[in-house]
């Protein structure tokens, strides 16, 4: 009989919402198999290796399953080891040598704890492994997760020989691996066997209706599940969906959780969420790749909120990956009424041209409509509005129109309440960035994007010359004048220094003759 123990590798605590579904999804289709789940997200760092021995020796697992979530940090925001963005910028382009130099510093340091903690992942890995074999002499490894399905080209070559790395979503292959059946169709490779099969991350993910997970089995296979209900500031996630049909040059998303749309039943969804809330729960973060995919998405949206507000969760508060594209006034009111108290704008940049040309499939002058609407409906909370500058043919009069697009959101929220979130792309493999950059020479053919050179940084960390040194330039003297306030004082400054476009001619964009590279790259 399989005994299967959930390992989900050190992360900053969020909650582990990966193992918590693979898990309940076995117990339902094998209810006589045994499971843990064991967090070391929970655990202390000087503990991890005695606690996931101690594990391992009370459950004495058959196989032994490794959840990675994250590796990438590279963030645009202050990280584990500060800020990689203001670091890179300083160490590339400050004048002043001082700043160069405390740049160096802090890259180096960023560097060190990124090595650290995958060799740290790895060195887990690898000692769980050794200490189930005692028990369990042929015990299966099998390691998947976020970071996994990004870097599973990248990973296999750490890992222990025989070990399965999987990519996307792990239910149809742990359930054969009960079930003892050929894997060879499932989204992984085997360590040692053979390379992962050439585009392995854009094959489909097997369809799968969820049902609501069952939290009772899970606090009863999960010793450490209280650890996420006592504190009230988690959003405790709930899956609503899957996919995305989008193509944004830069995402990966719509590669890892595959095209096609795949909606969990409502009242499901509602059920779930109803058992977190029965433990104290009252913040949800709905972990969809996207909440509201498309338009022909909106009517499941409303219907799931519908059910949420009718079932007298009142006082909830929920986040989510949001297209502002895709409301509608009574979607709007819905979101309102349900607590949706985070908002994020990703439109990455305010010029429809450059929107286009990044393949993202907005129309921005709906995206303001809908952001009036939401004004109406009642929404009075933060909107945080991502831009990425200089992604692709930035020039300065997109520049211009990002800030009166941008402005023309502070007039319908207000000033303080639109907090411009500046970031600088990262370059993830899979993505149709990754090709352009490649076909631009930028990057060359089986470059490592786990590697943390500050060159290799520079260069994933998306901010090419002609315009890169003069964004580098703005943010660093952001960051001198109002470090508390970065994106709104980016914003100032460069509206100084160029100016505001007409808010018409960001709405506009006219069809270039010549289609840029990236629209004809390969999916
Ligand atoms: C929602 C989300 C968030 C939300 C999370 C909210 C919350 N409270 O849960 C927020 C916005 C907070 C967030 C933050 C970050 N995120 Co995030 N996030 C996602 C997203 C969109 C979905 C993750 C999710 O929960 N999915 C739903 C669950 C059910 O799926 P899952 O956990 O992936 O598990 C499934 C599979 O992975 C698989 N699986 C999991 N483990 C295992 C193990 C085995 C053996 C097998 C076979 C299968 C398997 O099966 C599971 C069930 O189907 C993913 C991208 C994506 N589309 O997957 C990125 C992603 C996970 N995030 C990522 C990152 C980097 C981050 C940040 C570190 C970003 C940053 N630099 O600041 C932060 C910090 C997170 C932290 N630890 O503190 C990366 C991680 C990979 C990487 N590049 O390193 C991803 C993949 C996106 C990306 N750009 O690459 N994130
Ligand atoms: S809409 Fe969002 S999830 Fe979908 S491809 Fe674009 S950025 Fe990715």
């Amino acid at each position: 009989m399989a005994r299967i123990l959930y390992v989900r590798l050190p992360c900053n605590p969020i909650f582990p919402i990966g193992v918590v579904y693979l898990a309940d999804h076995i117990h339902k289709v094998f209810p006589e198999v045994e499971q843990r789940i064991f967090d070391l997200g929970t655990v202390p760092p000087l503990d991890f290796s005695a606690a996931l021995d101690r594990c391992v020796d009370e459950f004495q697992p058959t196989h032994l399953v490794f959840s990675w979530r994250d590796i990438q940090i590279y963030a645009p925001v202050g990280g584990r080891g500060g800020n990689p963005l203001q670091y890179t910028f300083e160490f590339f382009y400050s004048r002043n040598p001082l700043v160069k130099a405390r740049g160096a510093v802090g890259l180096t340091r960023i560097a060190q704890s990124y090595y650290g903690e995958l060799w740290r992942n790895l060195g887990l890995i690898k000692r769980g492994t050794r200490r189930a074999e005692r028990y369990t002499p042929n015990v299966q490894l099998v390691i998947g997760g976020g970071a996994v399905s990004v870097f599973y080209e990248q990973l296999g070559k750490s890992l222990p020989k025989g070990a399965i790395v999987s990519v996307g979503e792990g239910e149809a292959l742990l359930e054969k691996l009960v079930r003892g059946q050929d894997i060879s169709s499932e989204r992984c490779y085997v360590v040692g066997e053979r390379a992962p099969r050439q585009r392995l991350i854009h094959e489909q993910p097997a369809p799968l209706e969820k049902s609501a997970c069952n939290y009772d089995y899970i606090a009863s296979i999960w010793p450490e599940f209280e650890y996420y209900l006592q504190d009230q500031d988690f959003y405790i996630g709930v899956q609503t969906k899957r996919g995305c049909p989008h193509n944004c040059c830069y995402c990966v998303y719509t590669v890892v959780e595959g095209k096609q749309v795949r909606i969990n039943p409502a009242d499901e969804v509602v059920a779930e969420m109803r058992q977190l809330y029965d433990r104290g729960i009252r913040n949800f973060w709905f972990t969809d790749a996207q909440f509201i995919p498309a338009r022909r998405f909106i009517a499941d949206a409303e219907d799931l909120l519908q059910k949420v507000l009718d079932s007298g969760m009142t006082d909830i508060h929920w986040a989510a990956y949001i297209r502002a594209d895709n409301l509608s006034p009574r979607l709007a009111d819905l979101m309102v009424k349900t607590g949706m108290n985070y908002f994020e704008i990703g439109i990455t940049s305010g010029s429809q041209e450059l929107v286009r040309k990044m393949r993202m499939g907005y129309n921005l002058r709906t995206v303001l409509q809908n952001c009036r609407d939401l004004r109406a409906a009642g929404f009075n909370d933060l909107v945080s509005v991502n831009y990425s500058f200089n992604v692709i043919d930035e020039t300065f009069d997109t520049i211009r129109q990002t800030i009166a697009y941008h402005r023309e959101l502070e007039a319908i929220f207000g000033a303080d309440k639109v907090e411009p979130a500046i970031f600088f792309i990262g370059l993830q493999p899979h993505t149709h960035l990754e090709d352009y950059a490649l076909k631009q020479e930028i990057l060359k053919p089986g470059y490592d994007p786990m590697n943390v050179k500050p060159w290799t940084v520079q260069k994933l960390l998306w901010n090419p010359e002609p315009l890169g040194s003069f964004f580098g330039e703005v943010c660093l003297q952001a960051w001198q004048r109002n470090p508390n306030d970065f994106g709104r004082e980016v914003m100032n400054i460069l509206e100084q220094r160029l100016g505001r476009a007409d808010l018409e001619e960001a709405l506009t964009a006219p069809i270039a003759p010549q289609e840029s590279q990236l629209v004809g790259s390969k999916s």
